[in-house]
């Protein structure tokens, strides 16, 4: 890869940076029409083809958030649907301009395979579903059971981890495919079936009999999940990253897809910024200065993403928790657009 040298802190006190040559993945995406996303196979809530034959859920209106930025239209965006071991390569290989599909950021991810996060559009941690006939209240009920698993996941080492630390046996039934380990658990191959805990509130959805099932209150691991890019354009990584941002901040200042029009008449400083009124954000990263505006117009805020695809309006119901913003107890805190 070519670096070229730019003395960026030159007289500041601050060390010569090598930035990459950018890989202008903006200008291919402008040129071709529309942004391809990598998505889940299918995830209820977040990645899936409705019964109107159209794409919907939570990541996938992160995708339609981004090219809203672009082209100011929710359904410049093509979707690929990966699943967990195919989902790198696609990156990698340039077949995605961005993978939005409930990713783990996680330091080996980051540091081997030529890509980096932009962000954590939702706070996870892995969990299990059981039988609620089994009457388990913590993971270490399941000594000397059986759990179901899929391969190429973080899911599969966390849960390694969480019974060798604690001396616990158990016996992982793993499956390539996220279908095939849920019917096995399904049909009482194993005593859970493990999985991130928005996974799993979207699988019970989908069983035969929700009821008989329930999802531990106990999470294992962290599992931070969001974006990622190749890591050798770092326009594009900004632009995925701030579109985030713009999500957030929009939540936290109020700014809604039903009152962007009346919030762009506002003279608070940090909305004029963020809609465009002041200054020339958007155009810092190659974009049109109301690119958070359409973003806003287009798919709302963060709040009102995470609320009709797996929040309170949603049948998933999934509570804000650590998903609120910071100012709501939650962890969710975007940088300033200054
Ligand atoms: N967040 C974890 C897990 C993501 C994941 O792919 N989970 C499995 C859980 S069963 C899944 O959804 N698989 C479906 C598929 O590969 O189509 C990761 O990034 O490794």
């Amino acid at each position: 890869m070519k670096n070229r040298m730019i003395a960026a802190g030159f007289g500041l006190c601050l060390p010569m940076v090598a930035i990459p040559a950018s890989a202008q993945t903006l200008n291919d995406v402008q040129g071709r029409g529309y942004v391809q996303c990598g998505v889940h196979t299918g995830l209820f809530g977040f990645a899936e083809i409705g019964d109107d034959g159209e794409w919907h859920g939570f990541d996938v209106d992160y995708c339609r958030a981004i090219a809203s930025a672009i082209f100011n239209d929710a359904d410049a965006v093509r979707f690929t649907p990966l699943n967990a071991t195919e989902r790198f390569t696609a990156l990698q290989s340039g077949e995605i301009d961005v993978l939005i599909r409930i990713t783990t950021w996680t330091m080996t991810r980051d540091a081997s395979l030529g890509l980096i996060f932009a962000g954590v559009n939702y706070y996870d941690g892995q969990s299990f579903l059981v039988p609620t006939e089994l009457e388990l209240t913590d993971a270490a009920g399941l000594d000397g059971g059986t759990v179901c698993v899929q391969t190429g996941t973080t899911t599969e080492l966390n849960l390694a981890d969480y019974f060798n630390s604690r001396g616990l046996t158990f016996e992982a039934v793993a499956f390539a495919e996220r279908a095939e380990a849920v019917s096995a658990f399904e049909a009482g191959r194993c005593d859970a079936f493990t999985a991130d805990a928005s996974n799993l509130y979207s699988t019970r959805m989908t069983m035969v009999d929700p009821d008989a099932y329930v999802v531990l209150d106990e999470r294992i691991s962290k599992e931070p999940l969001g974006p990622a890019v190749r890591q050798d354009d770092i326009q594009w990584f900004n632009i995925v990253k701030w579109v985030h941002f713009a999500l957030l901040n929009a939540e936290e200042f109020g700014i809604t897809q039903a009152n962007v029009a009346e919030m762009a008449e506002s003279t608070n400083p940090e909305i004029m910024r963020l809609l465009g009124r002041d200054g020339t954000f958007g155009e810092m990263v190659g974009l049109s200065n109301d690119w958070a505006y359409n973003v806003i117009a287009n798919v709302g805020n963060y709040g009102e993403i995470f609320d009709r695809n797996i929040g309170a309006g949603s049948p998933l119901g999934i509570e804000r928790g650590l998903n609120a913003l910071w100012t709501d107890g939650g962890i969710h805190y975007a940088p300033p657009v200054r």
